[in-house]
Order: structure tokens, then sequence, then C-alpha cells
């Protein structure tokens, strides 16, 4: 009997002393456990007379109940002081502000907008978006667009070669997308109705001028297609893009090997305070080069020039880019610098569409 009250004594004391959750827990398994002390004390009732079975089984069962209920009430105590300290120690200031989502702190370059836009516009009118690699051979850079060997266009084109192959051919950085339009061709049937886009590099560089820079080049080639169709695609588009009712346009006679006759195309703006604005004004800007495609490219690519005939034209991205939103240099375009992409560029849910308005 003594040694039952003993171990109460220090089971509960031990309770009592217990300072962790984890500390409790170790005091139940030693105590009530399969092989704790008070377990121990009710297996040797199996061994005792059933009088002494009848007192010690309930003195022992008392004092099971008394310490599960010590354990349950300590361990509130100890779940209770836990807590306290975890909100003591874990502070939320409710008054941050609340951090922006990726979705509206990035910005889609202005590049890859006015890219989206022009392609808004002249996929409304029909026209598919061909993409083609960047390192092309000289043969659909240059001689499949008539450039003869030798001819001192190729030379105006500043063009970036790559060391010459085992065979002495040289690839080269494509200085223009017209070789995707060749290859188009060459793989396909007329008619086309295609649009290019995409990164062209030529070895210049100043405040209008980078080694890479952006063209997008369109081209139609059907059995009438002719210059009253090019001109009329030309003014919707600079309409539709620079978001005026009217705009005046001047074609200049030019000279391209890829082209014949060939235009250079002015846009009419004014220029007041550093500022320009279309469809109004003196003032005249080239923006794009046009003309119908020259009889020895069409045969180039398969094409009878007797039974086909088409046009196509080129401008700069960049530089409509610029124009249109207002950038003086060219070269931040590239830098690469977020101070300039969070001042110039565009929010990505504003996708431009005809419908939903170009550029927000
Ligand atoms: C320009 C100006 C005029 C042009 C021509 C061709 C092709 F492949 F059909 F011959 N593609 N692009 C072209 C015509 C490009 O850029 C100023």
């Amino acid at each position: 009997m003594s040694n039952v009250i003993e171990l109460e004594g220090q089971v509960l004391a031990e309770v009592a002393a217990a300072s962790s959750e984890a500390a409790l827990d170790a005091v139940r398994v030693s105590a009530l456990g399969k092989k704790g002390r008070v377990s121990a004390l009710l297996a040797t009732l199996g061994k005792m007379s059933p009088d002494e079975r009848k007192t010690q089984g309930a003195a022992i069962n008392a004092v099971k109940d008394r310490v599960t209920e010590a354990l349950a009430s300590r361990k509130a105590v100890l779940a209770e002081a836990a807590l306290t300290a975890r909100l003591s120690a874990e502070r939320v200031d409710v008054t941050l502000p609340v951090r922006d989502t990726a979705v509206n702190t990035g910005r889609i370059h202005p590049i890859t907008q006015v890219t989206d836009e022009l392609t808004a516009i002249f996929a409304d009118m029909g026209f598919s978006v061909a993409e083609g690699p960047d390192v092309e051979t000289d043969f659909f850079n240059f001689t499949a667009l008539n450039f003869p060997p030798g001819h001192p266009a190729r030379e105006m084109h500043d063009t970036f070669f790559f060391s010459p192959d085992a065979n002495g051919d040289r690839k080269l950085l494509r200085t223009h997308t017209s070789p995707v339009q060749i290859r188009t061709m060459m793989g396909g049937k007329p008619p086309f109705r295609i649009i290019c886009p995409g990164r062209t590099y030529r070895n210049d560089s100043d405040q209008t001028h980078t080694p890479m820079f952006h063209q997008v080049e369109g081209l139609v080639i059907d059995k009438t297609a002719n210059l009253a169709n090019l001109k009329w695609i030309l003014q919707e588009f600079c309409k539709a893009f620079f978001e005026v009712d009217t705009v005046k346009m001047r074609f200049r006679p030019s000279f391209f090997p890829f082209t014949e006759p060939s235009m250079e195309v002015d846009i009419q703006c004014s220029r007041q305070a550093g500022e320009i604005r279309f469809g109004q004004g003196e003032d005249w800007l080239e923006i794009l080069g046009c003309g119908m495609v020259h009889p020895n490219v069409l045969r180039h690519c398969g094409i009878d020039p007797d039974e086909y005939q088409g046009f196509a034209w080129g401008m700069g991205i960049d530089r409509i880019a610029m124009l249109k939103y207002g950038m003086t240099d060219l070269r931040p375009f590239f830098d690469g610098d977020v101070r300039w992409l969070r001042h110039y560029g565009f929010r990505p849910l504003d996708v431009p569409s005809l419908a939903g308005g170009l550029s927000g």
C-alpha cells in the first residue's frame, strides 16, 4: 500500500514539474505506458489473494485515475502557455502594404507590344504570320532576292558574316526578314498573304541604329495583286496603327533589287516641341519601303511571273514603336533596364486587339 501512495506522490510531482508538452508526455509514458510504473503495479494484482486484490486493485486504479487527470490538466496549462508564447513571438503587421503580383508588376516590352499590335491589324486583313531562321545562307538573304554576285547593294547591308565552312560558304545573320518570304514562296503554292516580323542584323550603331533590330515585311502574291491594293493596305495599316481617322501618304520612287518598281513611303505629320502627331501638319516622315516583287525573285521561287504577280513592303518595328510611343533613343530598348521598362512597358493583360483597343 505504501509504495502505491509513494508512487502517486512521485508521479504527480513529475507532472507538476514538466515544463513542456514533450516532457509531460515522457512522464505519461513512464507512468501509464505499457511498461510504465502504474501499469507495473497493476500487473502485480494477479499474484495476490482475492481480498488483497480487491483493496489494492481499487487503490491502484484510483491512482491511475488521478494521474490521468493530473496529466490532462497539466497538458491544458502547457498548451495554453505554448500558444501565448507563440502569439507574442509571431507578429503580423496588418498595416504593411500588400505585396504585388507578377501580373501587376511585370511589363511587356514595347517591341513585343508593337509586334502584337501590327499582327492584330494585318491578321484582320487576312494575313498570316511566317517565321524563319536568324542565321541564313547567302542564297536566301541575297541571291534569291535578285542581288547579283558582286552587286554593291550587298555591301550596303553591313552584313555580319560567319567564318566560311569547309566548302568556303559563309553563313550570315539575316539583314532583313525577306528570306522568310523566299522560304514561304518556295515551300508552298500561291496565292500568298503573309507578314514576317522578326529580328534582323546589320553592323551599324548610333542613336537610331542598333546591330540587332526588328523588321516586319509583308507579301501578297496573287494573279492580279497590284499597287492600288498595296496602297490601300498600307493606308489602312497606318490609320489603325497610329489610331487616327485619316493619314496622308507620299509614295516616292526608289530602288531595291527585289522590287520593280520600288517606292519609299512617307506619312504626313506635325512636329511641335519635340512631339510628333500623325494625320495633320506639314512635315513628312519616312516609314517604309515597298514595291512590286521583281520577276527574277518569283522565278527563283518557282513562280511563273507571267501567271502570278505581287507586292511586298518592309518597315522597322523599333522605329514605328519609337514614333508611336515617343522614345527618342533606340539603344535603351536593348539595355534591359527595369526602370526604362517600368516607364515604357505595357501591362501583361492589355493584349492588343482591334475590338478592345490596340494600346490600352
Ligand atoms: C522592303 C521593301 C520592298 C520585300 C520584298 C520581298 C520579297 F521576298 F517578296 F521579294 N520581301 N520583302 C521588300 C520590298 C522589303 O523593305 C524595305
